[in-house]
């Protein structure tokens, strides 16, 4: 059934080791009792269910592939993966959520930050005590970052001056830490700003219809003044910077669509095989069941791709193209799927009994955040055939 064993049709499962089969029997059994009783509910109002938010760092859900020095649970990439796979099936906000705070958030400060910087905030982060969002996007600026207005002015006595606007940030309005990008002159850097410093808010975004469950915000900078030591990342410049962090995500994301995909298939499967009509399952008509073996086969392929780039990943042996292929397939893949079991599901399918119409349309966003699919297809363009199509 749709909550007891996740589809696993060409056993990739024998590839986990058993540390990584335990993490994921313990993300799935969170999502059974604690998320999809209440999930629906959440979307339909559009609220995020912040009751959460400490129970998944007492799990160790966020940022579970970083050291345990920092309070994190230093898990393999694949573990991670499994996570972001089960909590998806929940809801695409709940894994964006610990996306965010994870691979947006948490790795920057691991990867770019100072070393006071990084005791200060990883343990509070990892245990869901502080909440953090990650400031790329500008109203003028989603797939061409470079381009932000965003900046950042050198003061002097060690203070930085922070002028611009960032949207479509997730977390924003709730959380206690931006990692905001700007231009300086020395390129562009990254900075934590906290909730509540002078000059910063955090505005709400509404009227999503998709990752109704999940939070997105407008972050506004006007003559925003932080404190070198505490707030720059002193360890990275340019571009390189939020697109490593991009990387990180974009994997979780390529593993988290399938958890999406394979909450749907599943529940088209029950349905198909319990619907009646003209005397018979509707499961026993040959063009219903090309729809769930076309399914079955795209889920398959798509969980060996991870499992594939999980592990590159795990021996430090993989690139950001491959990881745009792995983001790019698997959501294009999962929002097929959902579409597609909203057929089989008839009139049913687009009722909030079912999960199908919340995960299609969460899968909307994630197509285009974090890269749009156009974007991915660039970037594989580019790595083929060595010329770059983007400008
Ligand atoms: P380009 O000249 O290609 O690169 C600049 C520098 O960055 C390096 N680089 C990367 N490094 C790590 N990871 C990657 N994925 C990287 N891609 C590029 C590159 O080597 C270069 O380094 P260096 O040392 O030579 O300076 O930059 P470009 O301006 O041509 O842009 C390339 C492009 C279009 C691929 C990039 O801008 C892009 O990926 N655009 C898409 C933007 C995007 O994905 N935004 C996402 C915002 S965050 C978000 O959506 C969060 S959703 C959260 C949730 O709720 O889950
Ligand atoms: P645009 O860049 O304007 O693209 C519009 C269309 O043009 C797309 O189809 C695109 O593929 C196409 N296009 C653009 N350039 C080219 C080209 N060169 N060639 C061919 N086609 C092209 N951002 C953050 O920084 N932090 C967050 O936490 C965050 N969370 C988000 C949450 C949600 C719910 C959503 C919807 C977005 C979020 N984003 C976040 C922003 C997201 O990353 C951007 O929406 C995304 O990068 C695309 O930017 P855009 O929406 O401005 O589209």
């Amino acid at each position: 059934s749709v909550t007891t064993e996740l589809t696993d049709y060409m056993g990739f499962q024998g590839l986990l080791t058993d540390e990584e089969k335990l993490v994921r029997e313990t993300a799935r059994k969170f999502v059974n009792d604690e998320v999809l009783p209440i999930i629906e509910e959440h979307a339909l109002n559009e609220t995020f269910p912040s009751d959460l938010i400490p129970k998944m760092g007492e799990l160790g859900f966020y940022g579970p592939n970083l050291p345990e020095k920092y309070g994190c649970a230093g898990l393999s990439n694949v573990a991670y993966g499994l996570l972001m796979y089960e909590l998806e099936r929940g809801d695409s906000g709940l894994r964006s959520f610990a996306s965010v705070q994870g691979s947006l958030v948490m790795y920057p400060i691991y990867a770019y930050g100072s070393e006071a910087q990084k005791e200060y905030w990883l343990p509070k982060l990892a245990a869901g005590e502080k909440i953090g969002c990650f400031g790329l996007t500008e109203p003028d600026f989603g797939s061409n970052p470079a381009g932000m207005r965003t900046n950042a002015v050198r003061e002097g006595n060690g203070k930085w001056r922070i002028n611009g606007s960032k949207m479509w940030i997730t977390n924003g309005s709730v959380a206690d830490v931006a990692v905001v990008w700007a231009r300086t002159d020395d390129g562009i850097r990254g900075f934590l700003v906290e909730k509540g410093t002078p000059g910063f808010s955090a505005p709400k975004m509404h009227g999503k219809w998709s990752l109704r469950a999940s939070v997105t915000s407008e972050l506004v900078f006007e003559d925003v003044i932080v404190d070198e030591e505490k707030s720059l990342l002193p360890n990275v410049k340019g571009l390189k910077g939020p697109l490593g962090c991009l990387t990180q995500a974009r994997y979780g994301i390529a593993w988290g669509a399938l958890g999406a995909a394979d909450a749907c298939y599943q529940a088209a499967l029950e349905y198909a095989l319990s619907r009646i009509q003209f005397d018979k399952p509707i499961a026993s008509y040959q063009l219903q069941q090309r729809k769930l073996a076309e399914m079955v086969t795209e889920i398959t392929k798509g969980q060996l791709l991870v499992m594939q780039l999980g592990r590159l990943k795990d021996q430090g042996n993989y690139s950001p193209a491959q990881v745009s292929m792995a983001k790019m397939n698997n959501v294009h893949v999962a929002i097929n799927i959902c579409r597609t079991a909203r057929t089989i599901m008839g009139a049913n399918g687009i009722m909030s009994e079912y999960p199908i119409m919340r995960h299609a349309n969460n899968l909307e966003a994630v197509y285009t955040y974090e890269g749009t699919h156009d974007m991915h297809l660039l970037i594989i363009g580019e790595k083929v055939t060595g010329i770059s199509a983007f400008r």
